[in-house]
Parts: structure tokens; C-alpha cells; sequence
């Protein structure tokens, strides 16, 4: 239960780089927070040493923190931040069916699909999504670095007319005095579709070429393949009713530029040898794009050279 001095408990699951930025960083700022991980090896190393965080500023911590593995379930929580992958999804829909009706989710998975899934396992009004800028790179499974700073933007996933959810504006509250940028939106749906764009021409091209988010906007053969692959992606986002102008061209470049140091999810996945969410961002694109009778050859190129990286190094599908 919230306590009366604003202290909420929270279980962040996933113990991945976002998992453990937002786990690290509300911790720090006093809230109640436990870490929900794949392996028992990263849970007992966390509540063991503690998770040591590395600040923009170049400032190191070690903050105390619970963890427990998924095999044994999910703890008792106001709210849990879901930062597993899309792929990790489905097996955690047995567990979330089982929380108390009065627990909030709020799920910031990269790419699209995961709205479906959330909204057959949970009521609506548990089922809150978040779409988040900011850079992290996992340096082990106790250590996490900020490097860019970004927002967080929270709500449900269209705009519905019941008032703001107390819980979820506590948690934004809660996220902003810890120092994160946090805005409560009426509908995540638009920002969802501006972040797979950009998350579609940074991620696969980061990961193919093995640069940095920054480094795209210093070649012009990247910069000139980001315009192209914007412009098909656009075209989608267009016919799905989502409007896609040179404003979030610029956006994706400020993204580019205030993540400049960051290796994208994508190319840290390739790195550590795991499946990608290439499938529900490149994928998803192409799909949308079948629907509405709109090619998208560079992105369906990027999806089977990603696949095909991975397939390569994991001998996974
Ligand atoms: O969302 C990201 C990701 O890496 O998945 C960005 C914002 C591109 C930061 O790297």
C-alpha cells in the first residue's frame, strides 16, 4: 500500500538496461522498489551488492535493493513498470493475470503488439503504458549507466473518459521528484507511434553497423538511409491515422543527439547474443504497411538482415 509520506511500492520487472535505470533511480529517490529478474544469479547479486548506478553527472552509487527471480512470482506492489522485451511478454501474462485488481501496470516495451496482449490479460483500467527516451546501458547485472537523458510520458493507451488514475499520478509524481523526467499524458497511443519510427531507423542500423545512436547523424550515407526508411515508415504511420511531419524527423535527430552516447537496445541485444524486437518494430511496420497497400522495402530489409544477425550468433528463430 502507498504509505502516508508518498512511498510506493513498486516492482520494476526485468533486470535488462531500462529495467535497472528506473529501478535504480526511484530507489535512490526513497521509493519502496524490488527487482523482478529472469535468474536467480542476477536477483541474489542484487540483494546481495546492491545496484550500483552511474549518473549523467559522471557520480557513482550503490543503492540497496530487493530482488526475487520471476520462478517465484511476482511480489505484492502498488504498481509494477514492466521492461521486460516484447518477446518476454507472453510468458509473464499467467503471473499478471494474478494481481490484485487494484494494482497498476504500466508496460514500456519498444515497438507495438504489446497493448494487445496487456488488454487480454488485465482489466483496462489496470493497464497503463509508457513511452520512455531515456538512454541506459546495462554494465552487469548489478551495474547500470544513464547515458542520455530523455522523458518518460505515462497514460492509458487511448483517451478514455474516466478521471486520472490516483495511483498512476502518485507514480508520476512519485518518478519526478526522483529526478525523472515524468508526464502523465491522456493517450500513449501517438507517442507509441513516434517512438517505433524512431526506434526503427536507430535500432537496426545502430546494430548492423555496431555505432552509437550519435554516430548516425556523422555519416551521410547513415543520415541518408534514416530519411529514406522515414519516409516509408511515415507513409504507414499516415495511413494508420497517425500524423508523421518534419517535427518528428527532428525529433528522432534530438533523440539521436541526447542519446549520442548510447548503444540502442538493439545493438545491445545483438552484443549480448539475444533475440531482438526488430519483429514488433521493422516487422510491424512492414505488416501495417501490407495492410494498407504501402511498400516498405528498406524496412523489410532491415528485419531479415536483423533476424538474420541473430539467428547467426543465438541459433534462435
Ligand atoms: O529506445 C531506444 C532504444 O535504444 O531502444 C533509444 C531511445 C533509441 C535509445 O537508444
Amino acid at each position: 500500500m502507498q504509505s502516508e509520506t508518498g512511498v510506493m511500492q513498486i516492482v520494476v520487472v526485468g533486470g535488462g538496461s531500462v529495467g535497472l535505470l528506473f529501478a535504480a533511480r526511484l530507489a535512490r529517490g526513497g521509493q519502496d522498489v524490488a527487482v523482478v529478474t529472469r535468474s536467480s544469479l542476477q536477483s541474489n547479486q542484487l540483494s546481495r551488492e546492491g545496484l550500483t548506478f552511474h549518473s549523467l553527472d559522471g557520480a557513482r552509487d550503490v543503492v540497496k535493493i530487493r530482488s526475487q527471480p520471476i520462478e517465484n512470482g511476482l511480489p505484492f506492489a502498488d504498481l509494477y513498470l514492466l521492461t521486460v522485451k516484447q518477446t518476454d511478454l507472453p510468458g509473464l501474462l499467467p503471473e499478471l493475470r494474478r494481481l490484485h485488481d487494484s494494482a497498476r501496470v504500466i508496460a514500456l516495451q519498444n515497438g507495438m503488439g504489446h497493448q494487445e496482449l496487456l488488454a487480454k490479460s488485465l482489466s483496462e483500467h489496470q493497464c497503463y503504458f509508457a513511452i520512455n527516451t531515456e538512454g541506459a546501458k546495462r554494465l552487469s547485472g548489478t551495474e547500470v549507466r544513464h547515458t542520455g537523458s530523455g522523458v518518460v510520458r505515462i497514460g492509458p493507451w487511448e483517451k478514455n473518459h474516466t478521471e486520472n488514475d490516483a495511483l498512476v499520478s502518485s507514480f508520476v509524481a512519485a518518478a519526478a521528484s526522483c529526478g525523472i523526467h515524468a508526464h502523465l499524458e491522456d493517450a500513449i497511443k501517438p507517442f507509441a507511434w513516434r517512438k517505433l519510427v524512431a526506434n526503427a531507423l536507430i535500432n537496426p542500423l545502430t546494430a548492423l553497423f555496431d555505432i552509437s545512436n550519435g554516430d548516425l547523424l556523422e555519416n551521410r550515407h547513415t543520415l541518408g538511409l534514416m530519411r529514406e526508411l522515414f519516409a516509408e515508415a511515415s507513409a504507414v504511420a499516415e495511413a494508420n491515422g497517425q500524423k508523421m511531419g518534419e517535427e518528428q524527423w527532428q525529433e528522432i535527430v534530438t533523440i539521436c543527439r541526447n542519446t549520442s552516447r548510447n548503444l540502442s537496445s538493439m545493438l545491445q541485444d545483438v552484443k549480448r547474443q539475444k533475440r531482438t524486437e526488430v519483429q514488433s518494430i521493422n516487422g510491424y511496420l512492414a505488416l501495417k504497411g501490407k495492410e494498407a497497400g504501402i511498400s516498405t522495402p528498406l524496412h523489410e530489409v532491415l528485419l531479415r538482415l536483423i533476424l538474420l544477425k541473430t539467428d547467426m550468433g543465438t541459433g534462435e528463430e
